[in-house]
């Protein structure tokens, strides 16, 4: 087809607008449509081709991995990416980095203050403590903020989503004392991979990608007049560390990992030995 033909095209459907709806709307939708077309002209897309991908899309939505798709393909970090690009603009820079939230954050985990403990469920692997301090831009500690804390167990599996763990296992929201810092004992998390024969898994594999996940933990950083941070933090030495499907790890997000072995030093966290 030729550009005026589909350019004609376009103006009709556009014409078919009223002043009513969204002006925002009809802006992005319009331009969707019309960069739709042409990658359909462009590739010479044929229409049992369109038409899988609208029983693919639907298909997605009924197993719920749109949030799943979006991060796989890219959207997610491109967007931390312009939000980065937004904040330098109004010359706002430096602390924790933001990164990804995925689709498994679950609102409503019990709240505990200064230190919590996020494994209900009996979990083989490496105890795992984690501590830090939230501060403001400035560098002052801030008491009171609220660190959501939520990551998978040694399946890459996540509670609420996967129904086998009880209710919020390894979800936790945690205040900052009066010197701002948080603790919190855990579980070593594996990293987490697509649902095999998902829709995410599907795409994919004729991508000719894995769907995995380096092994990391997620935050919400929360507190009184300031913005709110969304990160995550990666294990060190976990294969997939610079591989991740999901394009989330970025350097400052792969905080120093200390393996104990020494007998008094694990008295003093509290356990007998560093795996069960
Ligand atoms: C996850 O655990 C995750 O963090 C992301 C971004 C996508 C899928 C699963
Ligand atoms: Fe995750």
């Amino acid at each position: 087809m030729n550009q005026e033909a589909i350019a004609a095209l376009l103006q009709k459907i556009e014409q078919t607008e009223t002043a009513a709806g969204s002006a925002r709307v009809k802006t992005v939708v319009n331009r969707i449509v019309r960069d739709l077309f042409q990658t359909i002209e462009d590739m010479d897309v044929q229409p049992e081709e369109f038409w899988s991908a609208v029983n693919y899309l639907s298909e997605a939505g009924r197993n719920g991995e749109y949030g799943l798709i979006a991060a796989g393909l890219g959207f997610e970090h491109f967007l931390d990416l312009r939000m980065d690009e937004a904040e330098a603009a109004q010359g706002v820079s430096g602390g924790t980095p933001r990164t990804i939230e995925g689709p498994l954050y679950v609102a409503g985990a019990p709240e505990t203050v200064g230190s919590a403990r996020l494994d209900q469920d009996p979990q083989p692997g490496e105890v795992l403590f984690m501590q830090g301090q939230v501060r403001d831009s400035g560098g002052q500690p801030l008491a009171g903020a609220l660190v959501e804390v939520w990551h998978a167990n040694h399946l890459g599996a996540y509670s609420f989503f996967d129904t086998t763990q009880s209710p919020f296992n390894l979800r936790r929201s945690i205040r900052t004392d009066a010197n701002g810092r948080y603790s919190f004992r855990s579980r070593m998390p594996v990293g987490y991979s697509v649902p095999p024969g998902g829709s995410t898994d599907i795409l994919l594999r004729q991508l000719g990608r894995h769907g995995t996940r380096p092994a990391h933990i997620h935050f919400f950083v929360s507190a009184q007049g300031q913005r709110k941070l969304t990160t995550q933090i990666n294990i060190d030495g976990d294969p997939y560390l610079w591989d991740d499907f999901a394009f989330a790890t970025r350097s400052g997000l792969v905080p120093p990992v200390t393996l104990v072995t020494d007998a008094a030093a694990l008295r003093e966290h509290g356990v007998d030995a560093p795996f069960y």
